[in-house]
């Protein structure tokens, strides 16, 4: 708008509104975050991945300074160092530069963009993969919203921020301070973790915007927020529920699903925003590790001579169930064999690199495995797609690793807030997937005065800590009726906290932490605690972790600690006494691949070499093993 032509008392009220209106963020609303950004006829996408500038902020001056009006103007009194630098998106900033691999505090990202007039007449949003930690946006310097947690995306509608016809500004503000009150926590006094930086988990606090950023646009008459997939099957007849909640104004729509040669519609009436079409599949081919067969379902909304709007989403028909001992998938018995991951790889740190999600699936498949879980956060989009087409049963797990429930009672429920955020963020963004078949509430829960060398004994799981799990336990399933839900337990942790899930996941490190390089010891204790542990919850049970530091390239003739032989007779002695056992229903060795986390005592280098592969994804011997009892 030209101020210049409107009369001062116009002027002096449009001024007078302007700032207070200006400067409010909003909270990023976890239901915009539903549906990946699509490009079809009606759609649009602008990937702004690439180069973005890059300013640190350690004295937090530039929102006072209004860097959200542009980063890249040299100020009076800056020196060389204050000025902007390129930076990659994706990718943490920690390993990018020569001087910020321990920088957790405030920086800026700023990128430049033209958003194409042909989009005119849409809604226009921007979608950030992952931000890690705390993330303020601005467009064309107006205050956008915020958003707080790493590893899931969140999403704003910018349609009245956009300058048609010239560059529009996209400033970022963020942090990765390491606090209490945050999920992962850090900075915990008197926590079990003694590294640097002062991370309550073992891995390292990466910072940046890891995932794509993208822009989209949805029409504006009327659109589709979300789609929800449900499936299930009897006999050798499928049935694909699709529920469909829309925006705008519309009526009717319509539901094609496509694949095995056959095509199926049904029609969607709207009452309100919200349809429901169900569709059954005869001869249905079921979704599986052995045939990940997926079907295409195509959503549009509007009449055949008008599609208001369309979405296009890959579905898999299969189940997940339980009995007292065993994983049903598709109502047959399916053991997990696989690996606990991170998102970890040299220079990109926990930064999206496409050619590295590629390698890490054909490298599980090489090994023979069928499963993973998202250790220790949610993974980027692509890698879930990936595992829905190749056939992978994913324990999907939220960032909440670390915990504990002791101490203020302030950061507590700051912290139990954030784990409620983050599930529900999960279940929105994750829902479709045919391979998630679990969410994961927790990893690695710490009961106070917790000792990771302290045996089988559980220690008391206060009233607080049961609250918070039956609350995320209770969201899960009002949110999701359709899969498992677990938390995965520490050694000498609560069996009260074990107990509340569909399945028991334990993280056992006998014969490295405990019993230490005495295999033998080892296996009478997985034995006496394994067998406990199921006969008093009668459900089944997985090793979501056990593993060894392996040094590549060290050797011994008898397995001694830190050698390539250790590692592999580790992993023989968890897999034999597995394969002794009905109530066992999946092994997920720890860890895919050697990763860097903080500076410590135990982690030579700043690294945790349990990986079956190095960093740079080589096998080690124990690797070839795997594959020998896997890959039949
Ligand atoms: C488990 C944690 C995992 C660690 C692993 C280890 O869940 O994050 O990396 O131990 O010590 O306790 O290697």
């Amino acid at each position: 708008m030209n101020l210049k032509y409107l009369p001062s008392s116009i002027i002096l009220f449009i001024t007078g509104i302007l700032p207070s209106l200006a400067q409010s963020f909003t909270a990023a609303d976890p239901s915009r975050i539903a549906l990946f950004p699509q490009q079809n006829e009606v759609r649009n996408t602008l990937n702004l991945s690439g180069m973005w500038q890059f300013k640190k902020d350690s004295t937090e001056v530039g929102e006072k300074e209004n860097w959200q009006n542009g980063l890249t103007m040299a100020r009076s009194g800056e020196t060389r160092s204050g000025e902007t630098r390129s930076i990659a998106v994706p990718g943490s900033w920690n390993d990018q530069f020569t001087d910020s691999r321990d920088y957790l505090g405030m920086v800026w990202y700023e990128k430049e963009t033209f958003v194409p007039t042909t989009w005119k007449g849409q809604r226009i949003f921007i979608r950030i993969g992952s931000a890690t930690y705390a993330a303020k946006l601005w467009i064309n310097g107006k205050p956008v919203g915020t958003h707080e947690g790493g590893n899931l995306p969140f999403a704003f509608e910018i349609g009245p921020y956009i300058n048609w016809g010239l560059p529009n500004r996209i400033s970022i503000q963020l942090e990765n301070k390491l606090k209490p009150s945050r999920v992962p926590t850090g900075n915990v006094q008197g926590g079990p973790f003694t590294n640097f930086p002062k991370s309550n988990y073992d891995f390292f606090p990466y910072a940046g915007l890891h995932r794509d950023i993208w822009l989209y646009s949805v029409p504006n008459t009327a659109s589709i927020k979300d789609i929800t997939v449900k499936t299930g099957f009897a006999g050798s007849t499928g049935s694909v529920e699709v529920t469909v909640a829309s925006e705008g104004k519309a009526a009717k729509g319509t539901v094609i699903i496509r694949g095995n040669s056959q095509r199926y519609e049904a029609p969607l009436r709207f009452a309100g925003n919200t349809a429901t079409a169900t569709i059954s599949i005869p001869n249905v081919r079921l979704w599986s590790p052995e045939n990940p067969h997926l079907y295409q379902t195509d959503v549009t909304i509007g009449d055949t001579k008008n599609t208001l709007d369309h979405y296009t989403l890959e579905t898999g028909v299969r189940t997940i169930s339980t009995t007292d001992k065993q994983l049903l998938l598709n109502g047959k018995p399916i053991f997990l064999k696989g690996f606990g991951k991170h998102e970890d790889f040299p220079i990109f740190g926990r930064g999206t690199a496409n050619p590295v999600i590629v390698k890490d699936f054909s490298l599980m498949k090489w090994t023979g495995a069928n499963s993973f879980r998202t250790s220790h956060y949610p993974y980027d989009e692509e890698f879930m797609r990936m595992a829905d087409r190749e056939g992978f049963l994913v324990i999907d797990e939220i960032p909440a690793v670390g915990l504990y429930f002791h101490g203020d009672t302030t950061e507590l429920a700051q912290r139990h807030a954030q784990c409620k955020q983050y599930i529900s963020e999960l279940i929105t963004r994750d829902k479709n997937h045919p391979s998630v078949i679990m969410w994961c509430v927790a990893n690695e829960p710490f009961p106070r005065d917790v000792s990771v060398t302290g045996g089988p004994a559980g220690r008391e799981a206060t009233p607080k800590s049961i609250e918070l799990f039956k609350e995320l336990f209770a969201t899960v399933k009002q949110k999701d009726d359709t899969r498992l839900a677990t938390l995965v337990g520490v050694m000498g942790g609560p069996m009260e906290w074990i107990g509340l899930a569909d399945v028991i996941c334990i993280n056992r490190y006998y014969g490295w932490y405990t019993h230490t390089g005495d295999l033998a010891g080892a296996a009478n204790l997985l034995a006496m605690e394994a067998d406990a542990i199921h006969k008093r919850f009668n459900k089944p049970v997985i090793f979501t972790e056990f593993g060894a530091d392996t040094y590549p390239g060290m050797h011994a003739e008898e397995p001694e600690m830190y050698t390539e032989e250790f590692q592999t007779a580790y992993l023989k002695l968890y897999l034999d006494f597995a394969a002794s056992r009905d109530y066992i229903a999946g092994m997920h060795v720890w860890a895919f691949s050697d990763f860097k986390t903080g500076q410590g005592i135990i982690r030579f280098g700043g690294m945790n070499y349990k990986g079956v592969f190095t960093r740079d994804r080589k096998p080690k011997a124990a690797a070839y093993y795997l594959r020998s009892r896997w890959a039949k």
